[in-house]
């Protein structure tokens, strides 16, 4: 055996040998590095009588291919079963339990608003809703409360830089807008109702500067006070299950209504609970559309009549699930909102005293 073939032997058996990658490199630069073993035999062909050269060349050649390529065949394979083994490792087992999940839950002014779009919608009223900013004329004028009415000094405005069509920007104070925007591109007859969130200027115990509305608009022909009061006292009286809910009507005013009129329902001052008791509570005030309004809504106040509402979503809330504290509502105290929070897969149920 010739010092090749010997090299050659030496080697493949020390490939055979090595057992990870990094005893594999070892043996590359042993043999093809810079000292290594066959480096050192071409080094050493430069030495040799020129007609030994260039046979000895050729298979000093042919043995660095041979070597390397049984090197990268034995990488190649070492490789493999490095993977293989992490593969084996890692294996995913699917037969765990999968980890408890923490459901959301739907926010207790949400599920009143939901509430309100089942029981008005059973009632042939649509949902309507709007942007928070908007102009004073959809928030003040187009509701017969001119520029120098005390209403746009009570409602606490918050007005922003800026203007759209000339007109001062603001929060809206209330959701009248939608009912607005909806009048002026549609024709009568309509039935809607308009839940989200106003602004204003108010902020102590009882009052938040963001809270939620629900308004509600009904126009048609020959539409009365009795039929106000029929959808009013049916809707109460579904919204909080208790088909025997005393309701009370009080004359009030309203720029945008004539006449108005304010709600109560009746419950049990010292308890707090509804349904009786002899003490009443206001609980939404409403009307029969200014003949005023819908005429600036392009709609004949000689041909067609309305009915109009609105309450607070916060407080009929409250009221509901005896809530003693408005400021919780927006705190996102994961405690409070695991307590007043409603399953989102539960349907809104429609109560005994709602007349579809
Ligand atoms: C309240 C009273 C009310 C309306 C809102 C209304 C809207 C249009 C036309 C006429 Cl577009 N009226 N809305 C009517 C009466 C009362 O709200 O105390 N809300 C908390």
């Amino acid at each position: 055996m010739n010092d090749l073939d010997q090299l050659q032997s030496e080697t493949n058996a020390a490939l055979d040998a090595a057992a990870d990658l990094r005893a594999l490199d070892a043996v590359r630069v042993g043999v093809l590095g810079k000292s290594g073993r066959l480096t050192a035999l071409l080094k050493e062909l430069g030495r040799a009588a020129p007609e030994e050269r260039r046979e000895r060349g050729a298979a000093l050649n042919r043995l660095r291919d041979s070597l390397t390529a049984a090197i990268e065949a034995r990488r190649a394979t070492l490789e493999d079963a490095a993977l293989d083994a992490r593969l084996a490792a890692e294996k995913l087992d699917v037969t765990l339990p999968p980890r408890p999940e923490q459901p959301g839950l739907t926010h207790a002014i949400s599920r009143t608003m939901e509430e309100m779009a089942a029981i008005f919608g059973a009632m042939g009223f649509g949902v309507g809703e709007g942007l928070d900013v908007q102009t004073d004329w959809y928030n003040f004028s187009a509701l017969n409360i001119p520029g120098h009415h005390p209403a746009r000094a009570d409602h606490d405005t918050f007005y922003l830089p800026g203007t759209r069509d000339g007109r001062p920007l603001l929060l809206r104070t209330q959701t009248s807008d939608v009912q607005i925007i909806t009048m002026l591109n549609q024709d009568p007859p309509l039935r809607m109702i308009a839940p989200g969130r106003v602004y204003r200027a108010d902020h102590d115990a009882t009052h938040s500067p963001m809270f939620h509305q629900c308004e509600g608009i009904a126009i048609d022909r020959g539409l009365t006070l009795g039929h106000l009061k029929g959808c009013l006292i049916d809707f109460l009286r579904a919204f909080f299950g208790i088909s025997s809910l005393p309701v009370r009507f009080r004359s009030s005013y309203f720029p945008f209504t004539e006449p108005s009129m304010e709600v109560d329902i009746g419950w049990n001052r010292k308890t707090g609970e509804l349904g009786g008791g002899g003490d009443w509570l206001e609980i939404l005030g409403s009307g029969m559309v200014h003949p005023r309004v819908l005429a600036n809504c392009g709609i004949d106040p000689r041909e067609w009549q309305g009915f109009a509402f609105g309450m607070g979503v916060e407080r009929v809330t409250m009221l509901k699930y005896g809530i003693p504290d408005l400021r919780p509502f927006y705190e996102s105290d994961l405690r409070w909102l695991r307590h007043y929070g409603f399953n989102p897969l539960a349907p809104v149920a429609l109560h005994e005293g709602v007349a579809p």
